[in-house]
């Protein structure tokens, strides 16, 4: 399926808020994809895809992630299922057959061990596109310019600030992610 075609499918399953946040993430994804040597056509496709399920009823993740068979520790955070569903949706939505696109798309909201390129592309994006605003964001939009792993550890530490602060559950794969990134860095 071509990019246009793609493009409006994903328009009519999301909000014209959301949209405009997922051509930021393509637009972001795109950028950082050319910086970081990782294919711009994969990242702009998961870019895409990535929040095609987000603005579904919790009730409906819930049901279409047992039935894809969804791994069930992803089960303990609901917002964490949206990426799981479009992954396994890809195929028959998008025609796109390719597991790194579609582990860039599963994992884009928790992160994981072991990601890769662009998987860290997709979920760096996800945390800078140009609508996001708040107050880390600038200083992790300067570190996507010089290092992909860095610029992604902060974010995820950011995230875990975050959790922290609103006494939110931390999914452990977060935490996973975010140690196994530093231990690379340093
Ligand atoms: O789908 P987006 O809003 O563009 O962004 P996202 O997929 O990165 O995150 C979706 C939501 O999930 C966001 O409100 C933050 C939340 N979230 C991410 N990681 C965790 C989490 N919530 C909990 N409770 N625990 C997590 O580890
Ligand atoms: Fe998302
Ligand atoms: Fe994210
Ligand atoms: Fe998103």
């Amino acid at each position: 399926m071509n990019e246009q075609s793609m493009q409006e499918l994903v328009r009519q399953a999301i909000s014209p808020a959301r949209f405009c946040h997922v051509e930021g993430v393509v637009q972001t994804a795109d950028e950082l994809a050319r910086r970081f040597g990782v294919d711009p056509d994969q990242a702009r496709q998961a870019a895409w895809a990535h929040d095609y399920a987000r603005e579904w009823p919790v009730d409906r993740w819930y049901e279409v992630a047992k039935e894809r068979g969804v791994d069930e520790q992803f089960f303990a955070v609901a917002e964490l299922l949206h990426g799981h569903i479009a992954a396994a949706m890809l195929p028959e939505l998008f025609g796109i057959d390719n597991e790194d696109v579609a582990n860039a798309v599963r994992y884009h909201t928790s992160g994981r061990v072991g990601m890769s390129a662009l998987e860290k592309v997709v979920c760096l994006a996800d945390y800078i596109e140009p609508g996001r605003t708040f107050p880390a964001v600038e200083d992790l939009r300067k570190l996507a310019e010089q290092d992909l792993d860095l610029a992604l550890a902060s974010a995820f530490d950011n995230t875990i600030r975050f959790l922290l602060d609103r006494q939110k559950p931390i999914f452990p794969l977060t935490v996973l992610a975010r140690n196994h990134l530093w231990k690379e860095i340093a």
